[in-house]
């Protein structure tokens, strides 16, 4: 396992690359060109300048979270062949500079989907929450603004305001786009850039769905062991896996996580490992890491990993906003270095325990 702290880049984050090699244990940096715009090829100029700004502060770029798919790809339209060739350019350029694993999801309209940024606890620290009577009461066009005043004046990952601001052409475009259309979009996509992650030992890591249902009825494919099990057969090539997050998989609470670590054994290629409160089975909010704070075995979670031989990039994430910070919801610096240090000492614990 190799502890790792996710990181937007400068002038997107409000965490220094010099502060994330203060957390101890922390080796390196999952990030992304954040202005890059999905369906374009990234520029090998600007993937090397940020492998050295990375390199100069003593760290090493262990995954790019994310290289976005677009919608072409998603909804399988004329264009599609078009982006995923820039896809695969992107993909060359990126293990030409030697980075090899890449988390992505395949989610329509929305990447990941909370109904409040800043939920009170009675610690005074805030959290990001889901319910799902709010998602039932807001209506999609305005999911953005509902939630724009507690952004910070940061960008959320996936909730850009031009695509945002876009939503409802979003939804049109993705109408007629059933579970099966979506899924054979996915599989034809995987099957177009495995001969590039072949030649350069990139190991591609699907996001699960969050939350892992359907949200405004819109399709929704990595959910479940038995979906995302049928993902990783119906293109059954070892770069062809998953980013285990505990946090979005998990908010199914049908969901077993330790099972599903052990089914999916071999082709986890990247952990998200944070915590959740449920008040209700479609009511949770984002704990913090450790196991007592939420309803997750933590100990359980990181000794599943360790059984199956992990020895990818694992990282704290969502974290809550503590301290007075100021920061990303979700992506400030001191729960998150906090959660790196907790999954730290249960690694170390884990391993001598084995010995
Ligand atoms: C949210 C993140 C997601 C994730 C993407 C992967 O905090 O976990 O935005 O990065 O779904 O493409």
């Amino acid at each position: 396992m190799e502890m790792t702290f996710r990181w937007f880049g400068t002038g997107h984050d409000s965490v220094t690359l010099k502060q994330i090699r203060q957390i101890a244990g922390v080796k390196g940096v999952i990030t992304t060109l954040y202005d890059s715009v999905p369906g374009e090829a990234w520029e090998k100029d600007a993937i090397l300048k940020l492998k050295k700004e990375v390199e100069d502060a003593g760290l090493k770029i262990s995954g790019i979270e994310s290289v976005n798919v677009c919608d072409a790809i998603k909804v399988g339209a004329a264009n599609r062949d078009e982006c995923i060739d820039n896809y695969i350019k992107t993909l060359e350029r990126l293990g030409e500079a030697d980075i090899h694993m890449v988390c992505y999801n395949f989610m329509p309209v929305f990447d990941w989907t909370r109904t409040e940024l800043a939920r009170m606890r009675a610690d005074g620290s805030t959290v990001m929450a889901y319910t799902q009577d709010a998602i039932d009461r807001i209506n999609p066009d305005n999911i953005f603004e509902s939630l724009k005043e507690d952004c910070n004046g940061y960008i959320l990952p996936g909730w850009e305001p031009e695509r945002m601001a876009d939503v409802r052409r979003l939804f049109e475009m993705y109408k007629d786009i059933d579970e099966e259309k979506l899924f054979n979009n996915l599989v034809y996509f995987l099957k177009a850039i495995m001969p590039v992650c072949d030649k350069y030992d990139i190991n591609m890591a699907i996001h699960p769905d969050d939350p892992a249902w359907s949200v405004y009825g819109l399709s929704r494919i990595i959910t479940s062991k038995d979906k995302i099990l049928k993902m990783l057969k119906a293109v059954d090539n070892p770069h062809n896996g998953v980013t285990f997050c505990t946090g979005s998989y998990g908010t199914n609470r049908e969901n077993d996580l330790v099972d599903s670590i052990h089914a999916m054994k071999g082709r986890i290629h990247f952990a998200h490992v944070r915590n959740l409160k449920f008040h209700s089975d479609t009511n949770f909010e984002e704990s913090a890491h450790l196991s007592e704070d939420g309803d997750f075995d933590m100990y359980a979670i990181m000794k599943a990993l360790y059984d199956i031989g992990f020895d990818g990039p694992l990282r704290p994430d969502h974290g809550r906003m503590i301290w007075d910070e100021v920061a990303m919801p979700g992506y400030g610096l001191y729960d998150r270095a906090l959660g790196a240090s907790y999954l730290n000492g249960l690694w170390e614990a884990i391993v001598k325990s084995n010995q």
